[in-house]
């Protein structure tokens, strides 16, 4: 495994309420760095990243909310992200709410391109976050980037001219998807994204889910970016978050899902959004989004087979 960068993005502008601009600090304190390092990687903190915002950026849509401050974050996280994409090292790009993935996914698509290999997405959510500037209602750009990712119409120029490498939405699984509003639901049937819902993970579990997309991912040879989104949990297990959607994954569902991630060695970068820390409980929500995080850099129990009968 490459040596892990942590990137600390302190981003609120996209959520509908305050609070994950603590998200980067409240990782440190709940030892991101350290549980790395433990389990053997090497591990550098950029600290977090600057933003300036972005005065001459404008949309038609009067709900949009705090777009200057979106735009320069955009910005700043895509070219960090684009740099980052080619160098050999793992970005661990700690949010912020889910307005990160419209610099970070850019980012290492365009990296991606250079490289002149495919990037294929896991968004672990419970929303899809498939609106345009277009479509949203609430105006909390949080619920766009994967649409951005995707390369659909209906925004403006957030790259600043920089050319946009749209990942394919072929190349998308969504997982853990409970809450979807009928632009968005439209938008995911147009494109042919995959959902995968929690309805589907009841009856099929992660790992079948999860393991054909991996497949998928090797016989391209892709780049895999991983976008996980603290409401992919179920509330009462992981509190510290705005919007909370009952009927979440599992604790178990989730480390599943990064021991899978772990294993396949396909994941090339990671998205930690929405971790809101003025609502934890006690950290909680971050000392389990940090163990997550672990089982994604491979904590395991014993590091080879024990005896079976
Ligand atoms: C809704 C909207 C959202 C959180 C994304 C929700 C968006 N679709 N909320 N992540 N926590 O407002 O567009
Ligand atoms: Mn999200
Ligand atoms: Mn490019
Ligand atoms: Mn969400």
């Amino acid at each position: 495994m490459p040596p892990i960068v942590l990137v600390g993005a302190p981003v609120e502008a996209g959520a509908g309420r305050r609070g994950c601009l603590m998200g980067p600090d409240a990782y440190r304190t709940a030892g991101l760095k350290e549980a790395l390092i433990q389990l053997g990687h090497s591990v550098s903190d950029l600290g977090n990243l600057k933003m300036a915002p972005v005065q001459d950026i404008s949309h038609s849509n009067p709900v949009l909310k705090n777009l200057a401050e979106v735009t320069g974050w955009t910005r700043a996280l895509h070219a960090t992200a684009a740099d980052l994409g080619v160098k050999p090292v793992f970005p661990v790009y700690m949010g912020g709410d889910h307005s990160i993935a419209l610099g970070t996914v850019a980012g290492q698509a365009s990296a991606a391109a250079a490289k002149g290999r495919p990037l294929f997405v896991l968004w672990l959510d419970a929303h899809s976050d498939f609106h345009s500037f277009e479509t949203t209602e609430s105006g909390n750009l949080h619920g766009t980037p994967l649409a951005f990712a995707c390369g659909l119409p209906g925004f403006p120029d957030l790259l600043n001219g920089l050319p946009r490498h749209p990942v394919d939405p072929a190349n998308v699984m969504i997982l853990g998807a409970r809450s979807i509003d009928p632009h968005e639901r439209d938008l995911l049937l147009a494109h042919d994204v995959s959902v995968c819902d929690m309805r589907m993970i009841d009856e099929s579990g992660v790992a079948a889910l999860v393991k054909p997309f991996l497949e998928r991912v090797r016989a391209a040879d892709g780049l895999l970016h991983v976008s996980l989104d603290v409401d992919f949990l179920e509330p009462e297990t992981a509190p510290a978050v705005g919007t909370t959607v009952p009927g979440g994954a599992t604790f178990r569902e989730a480390h599943l899902v990064m021991e899978m991630l772990h294993d396949s060695g396909l994941v090339t970068s990671l998205d930690l959004a929405e971790l809101n820390p003025f609502l934890d409980d006690r950290g909680r929500t971050a000392r389990l989004m940090v163990d997550l995080t672990g089982s994604l850099f491979g904590r395991r129990v014993f590091d080879r087979p024990t005896r079976s009968f």
